[in-house]
C-alpha cells in the first residue's frame, strides 16, 4: 500500500544521501578530528566500562530488546546523523553540534500537571545507577542502527510533575539557539523552529518510551542528542527528538515538525510499519549501519520495530495506513 506522492520540494533528500558521499565525509571526519568529537564526550558515570554488549543485554525488561542484533559500531552511529539544527547533511551534526552549549541543561514541564516546573538534568539523574539503565534497541528509518542507550522511562519524569486527568497528549520542544545552531540560520532551513514532536498520553506513559541521556556508556555526544532525547521504541527514528527543553501536557494533539513539513509523508504516529511504504521509498527493508554500496547490509524491517506484542494494544481498531 502506497500513500499519496508528496509533490512539494524534496525536503528530506538528505535521507537518501548517496553512500559514496557520506562514506567520503565519514573518512574525512575520522581523519580530521577526533579533537572536536572526542572533546564533546565526557565519559559519564560508567567508571569501568564493561563489555557493552553484555551490559546492554542484561536489562530486566529485555523481552524483544533485540539483544541478538550486533551493536552498530559507535563510529557509525555517531557520524551519520540527522540534527537539522546543524544542517541537513548527515555529516553536519558531527561536524557542528559541538557549537551548542549543553551545560547546564534543564527541562521545563508545563500545562496539565499539578506541579509545573523546571528540573536540571543533574537532579533528574541523581541517584541513577547508569549500569542499570542501559537499553539496547534499533533506531530504524531507511537505515538502522543498534545502540545501547542510557536512559529512563519518560513516565518516571512525568510522574514528578503529576499529570492531571485532562492531559491527553505530550508536546515536546527542543532547544533553539540561533547563535549556536548554524542550520537554523541557513537559507536551506525548512523547519519552523524549535523542532517539535508529540505523543499521546498512553504512549508517553508506556514503559518502552524512554528519555535518553547517553549511549555507549557516555553522555550523549552532541550530534546524537545531547542532552535529553525522546525514544519511543516502536516508532521510526525521526520521532526521537534530541535536545528537549520543554514538555507540555495538553488536551490537544500537538503538531510535529515532520508533519508540518510534509503531511503526506509523515504522520503523528509514525510507528515502524513495513506494510506501508513511504511515498518515496519502500519501508520493507532497512540498511543496517555500517552499510555501503557494495555491502548494503539489507535487513527486513519488523512491524512496530519488533515490539508489537507490547504496544499493538495501544492502536487497536486504528487503521495504521491512515494513522501513519
Ligand atoms: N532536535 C532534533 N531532533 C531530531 C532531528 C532534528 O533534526 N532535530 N532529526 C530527527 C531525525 S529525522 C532522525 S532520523 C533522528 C536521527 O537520529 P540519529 O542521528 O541518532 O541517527 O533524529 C531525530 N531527532
Ligand atoms: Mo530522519
Amino acid at each position: 500500500m502506497t500513500r499519496k506522492m508528496f509533490d512539494g520540494p524534496s525536503i528530506a533528500s538528505s535521507e537518501i544521501t548517496p553512500e559514496s558521499v557520506w562514506l567520503n565525509r565519514r573518512n574525512l571526519m575520522k581523519a580530521a578530528a577526533t579533537g572536536a568529537v572526542a572533546g564533546g564526550l565526557p565519559a559519564l558515570a560508567l567508571s569501568q566500562p564493561r563489555e557493552l554488549a553484555q551490559l546492554a543485554a542484561k536489562k530486566g525488561d529485555c523481552s524483544g530488546c533485540q539483544a541478538e542484533d550486533d551493536l552498530t559500531p559507535y563510529e557509525d552511529a555517531t557520524t551519520y546523523n540527522n540534527f537539522y539544527e546543524f544542517g541537513t547533511d548527515k555529516g553536519d551534526p558531527v561536524e557542528h553540534a559541538h557549537e551548542m552549549t549543553v551545560d547546564p541543561w534543564s527541562v521545563e514541564v508545563s500545562g496539565m500537571v499539578n506541579k509545573p516546573g523546571k528540573l536540571n538534568l543533574e537532579d533528574i539523574m541523581s541517584g541513577f545507577d547508569l549500569e542499570e539503565r542501559i537499553y539496547r534497541f534499533r533506531c530504524v528509518e531507511a537505515w538502522s542502527m543498534v545502540v545501547p542507550w542510557i536512559g529512563f522511562p519518560l513516565a518516571e519524569l512525568l510522574a514528578r510533575f503529576e499529570p492531571t486527568a485532562d492531559a491527553k497528549y505530550v508536546a515536546f520542544k527542543t532547544l533553539y539557539r540561533r547563535g549556536e545552531m548554524r542550520g537554523t540560520r541557513s537559507f536551506t532551513s525548512v523547519i519552523d523552529w524549535p523542532y517539535r514532536e508529540g505523543l499521546r498520553m498512553d504512549e508517553a506513559m508506556h514503559p518502552l518510551t524512554l528519555m535518553t541521556v547517553g549511549l555507549y556508556g557516555k553522555t550523549l555526544p552532541n550530534q546524537s542528542l545531547d542532552k535529553l532525547r525522546l525514544v519511543y521504541r516502536s516508532k521510526y527514528c525521526f520521532t526521537s527528538i534530541k535536545s528537549i527543553v520543554s514538555v507540555e501536557l495538553t488536551d490537544r494533539q500537538p503538531r510535529t515538525s515532520w508533519q508540518e513539513l510534509a503531511p503526506q509523508e509523515y504522520g503523528f504516529y509514525s510507528n515502524v510499519n513495513p506494510e506501508v511504504d513511504h511515498p518515496r521509498w519502500s519501508q520493507r527493508y532497512e540498511r543496517r549501519l555500517p552499510s555501503s554500496l557494495f555491502k548494503p547490509n539489507r535487513i527486513a524491517t519488523q512491524k512496530f520495530n519488533g515490539y508489537g506484542e507490547q504496544v499493538a494494544g495501544l492502536y487497536t481498531g486504528m487503521d495504521l495506513a491512515k494513522y501513519y
